[in-house]
């Protein structure tokens, strides 16, 4: 099955609402290109300013993190519901640094994948392993059971539309890319732990990005495996070099 690849910014806690404009006006010519599905993943501030920039340009805005719950007192959050209505189509989940920093659990990812989902949002599922575990040998058992408590309670029909970033953490903002054989090997390892989960229909359509310092250099490579569905990038998402990785057939 030939799926469309989902090349996505995440800006993380970078860009004011004035550089937000600026930047998307900037990327704006050098990241058209309809073969790929491009999203800028933009603090919530910046949601509205960067979505008026991007108006007829084929990039979508996304968010980098919601709250599980519908409305209420959760000081300092943001809804499901007020990104919906700012139009807002794709939200990154339990990043690392979120799990990290701000106590997210497989549980809260699960929560709020299903969320996302309720309110016609498409999540990025992010998974992956510390450089321990991976030494332990563990990685793939690790990633799986992230993967399954993740993908609890959502039907088929709305896993098949999810997007997963294996981002390994050790690989994050560091400038060590997994190789291209490490990657491929988890991502495929995903793909059959939604085959097993679901089944293989399932399995093929849903997309699944690498993510951990993707630069113009490496991004071919990686997005040439058979289960790499495209990136997750982050230090690159800001700059110029985010066309070359959105171009990285050209
Ligand atoms: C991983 C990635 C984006 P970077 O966090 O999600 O960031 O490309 O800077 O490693």
């Amino acid at each position: 099955m030939s799926r469309k690849k989902i090349i996505a910014g995440n800006w993380k806690m970078n860009m004011t609402p004035t550089e937000a404009v600026e930047l998307v006006n900037t990327l704006k010519p050098l990241v058209a290109n309809d073969d790929v599905d491009v999203v800028f993943c933009v603090p919530a501030i910046d949601i509205i300013p960067a979505m008026e920039a991007a108006k007829g340009s084929n990039i979508n805005i996304g968010a980098e993190n919601m709250y599980y719950e519908d409305k209420g007192a959760y000081t300092g959050e943001i809804s499901p519901a007020m990104l919906k209505d700012a139009g807002v189509k794709y939200v990154v989940i339990g990043h690392s640094e979120r799990r990290e920093y701000f106590a997210e659990t497989d549980e809260t990812v699960n929560k709020k994948a299903l969320k996302a989902f309720e309110y016609g949002m498409t999540p990025i599922i992010c998974c992956g392993e510390s450089l321990t575990q991976r030494e332990q040998g563990i990685t793939i058992d690790w990633i799986r059971q992230q993967i399954k408590i993740a993908f609890l309670n959502i039907p088929a029909e709305n896993a098949a539309k999810a997007v997963i970033a294996y981002e390994p953490i050790w690989a994050i903002g560091t400038g060590k890319v997994a190789t291209t054989e490490q990657a491929q090997e988890v991502c495929q390892s995903i793909r059959s732990c939604i085959a097993e989960i679901y089944d293989e229909a399932t399995a093929q359509a849903i997309r699944i990005q690498y993510g951990g310092s993707v630069s113009a250099g490496s991004a071919p490579e990686l997005f040439a495996q058979p289960d790499i569905d495209g990136g997750l990038v982050g230090g690159a998402s800001l700059k110029p070099e985010f066309g070359d990785i959105v171009n990285y057939k050209k």
